[in-house]
């Protein structure tokens, strides 16, 4: 044990880092700039190609440089992840996509095969590490016995093993990778320690706890974030009805010394809040229903409740809907980024094409691959529209020139606000008829 730990802190370790997506890819570069020897290995050609080029799919501040610096040094390779390929590095840090199917149930699929084919491999003080998130249980009823069963060695004896989810935001992944705490859940004290001063090398703070621990942990911060926005979000639906504004309730309630309320928006999006509640309540039997999946609901009915204020928006005007022009703003999942990963953005625009409008779309950091139009220039998306939707704050829509936009609308213009952007007392005053997440000003509307 001290060993490996002697052989860690002097970087004589090489790492495979399986899986080199967003959370793979930036794990993968943060180790090789700390002077270990790392291959990331993915199953797409194309992904393996861009890093052996010194490029990255992936835009994250930073990760193209470090990329290029490690690829040149050549502490970073990128290879090909054969289903039944070899692991002949001394770690093996495993960040395979787990999502959910259609009906919600956790899709391990990816992780199995990495596992049956890194059993067969397995070798005597190797380290092996899950950092994609998973069910509750998951390292102790599937990876450990998969792994044991298959090498015929000893978790925590023979091996380390640990789970050590990653919390990093994406946009700010590798920022965050260094400075936010890592927790690091071993199967066992011995693999715990092993880990954690891996992890140490790369991360600010560790936290040392136990496997099952930090499966929960992982699961329960998303599970949090969703529900609380799930809650302002519903707030903001009650407060359409009740004709106030969501806006001025939330910082009203936000002076309360024991509340800290999150923003509603047009929905949630992402890989993570997406599905971790899902892999959270999965197996547990619940007997009053789940807080959780109630939630989920809530998030994931947000754009077509968009959808619904910009066809009572363009009934108000006077507009025939099927005759419509739409342009949305905006279909990252969230601001800032070029991420479009189940984006509340391509529902929204599913629901308006169905609705029969024509849909042009915009966004500064991303040519979508949507159903709709995609437009490159603002005021070409804006020149003869009766409604823009606002689903993304990035900061090049913080400052919209609306008297210059709304002479390239047609006649009564419709603005939707979904993330409430905009100050609605002067979009109205402006000409436009205003419709926000939570704020529906115009008295004259038929529900
Ligand atoms: N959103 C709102 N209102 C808010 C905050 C967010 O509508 O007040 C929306 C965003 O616009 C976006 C979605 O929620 O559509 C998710 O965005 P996010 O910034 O909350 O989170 P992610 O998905 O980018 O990253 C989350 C983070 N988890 C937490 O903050 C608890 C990150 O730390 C995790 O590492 C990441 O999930 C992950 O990979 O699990």
């Amino acid at each position: 044990m001290e060993n490996i730990i002697d052989r860690i802190l002097d970087r004589q370790l090489s790492i495979a880092v399986v899986g080199a997506g967003y959370v793979g890819l930036s794990m993968a570069s943060m180790f090789a700039e700390a002077g270990f020897e790392v291959i990331a290995k993915d199953i797409s050609q194309d992904v393996v190609s861009a890093i052996n080029s010194c490029s990255a799919r992936t835009m994250e501040p930073n990760l193209k440089e470090i990329i290029s610096r490690c690829v040149r040094s050549g502490k970073l390779k990128a290879r090909l992840n054969e289903v039944d390929g070899t692991h002949d590095t001394d770690v093996v840090l495993i960040a395979v996509p787990t999502p959910v199917r259609r009906n919600k149930s956790p899709n391990l699929s990816e992780l199995q095969y990495v596992l049956l084919s890194l059993g067969k491999n397995l070798r005597k003080d190797m380290i092996v590490v899950v950092v994609s998130s998973i069910p509750p249980g998951t390292m102790e009823k599937e990876v450990r016995p998969i792994l044991e069963s298959r090498s015929g060695l000893k978790a925590d004896e023979d091996f380390s093993l640990a789970y050590a989810p990653e919390r990093v935001s994406p946009g700010n992944t590798l920022q965050e990778f260094v400075n936010n705490p890592r927790l690091v859940g071993g199967i066992g004290p011995n693999s715990t320690r092993v880990v954690s001063a891996l992890f140490r090398t790369v991360c600010k703070e560790v936290i040392e706890t136990e496997a099952a621990t930090a499966e929960v942990t992982k699961l329960a911060e998303n599970a949090f974030r969703d529900v609380n926005i799930a809650f302002v979000n519903q707030l903001a639906l009650i407060c359409e009805h009740n004709r106030t504004d969501v806006k001025t309730v939330i910082e009203l309630a936000n002076t309360h010394p024991r509340v800290r309320m999150l923003t509603p928006g047009p929905g949630v999006g992402g890989p993570c809040l997406t599905k971790d509640s899902y892999l959270l309540v999965q197996g547990s039997n619940l007997g009053n229903g789940s807080l959780m999946k109630v939630a989920r609901d809530i998030n994931d009915s947000m754009p077509s409740h968009i959808a619904q204020l910009a066809k009572k928006g363009l009934m108000a005007s006077g507009k025939k809907v099927r005759e419509s022009k739409v342009a949305v703003l905006g279909v990252s999942y969230k601001r800032n980024t070029a991420d479009t990963r189940s984006s509340p953005s391509s529902v929204l625009v599913r629901r308006l094409n169905r609705m029969g409008t024509t849909v042009g779309i915009h966004d500064p950091h991303v040519m979508p691959e949507f159903e709709g139009f995609p437009v490159e220039d603002l005021e070409v998306a804006l020149d003869n529209a009766d409604c823009m939707i606002i689903m993304v704050d990035h900061d090049e829509f913080m400052m919209l020139d609306l008297r210059r936009l709304k002479t390239l609308m047609n006649k009564n213009p419709v603005i939707v606000d979904g993330r409430r952007i905009l100050n609605p007392r002067m979009v109205v005053e402006l000409g436009f008829l205003y419709y926000g997440t939570g704020c529906l000003p115009n008295r004259n509307d038929v529900d």
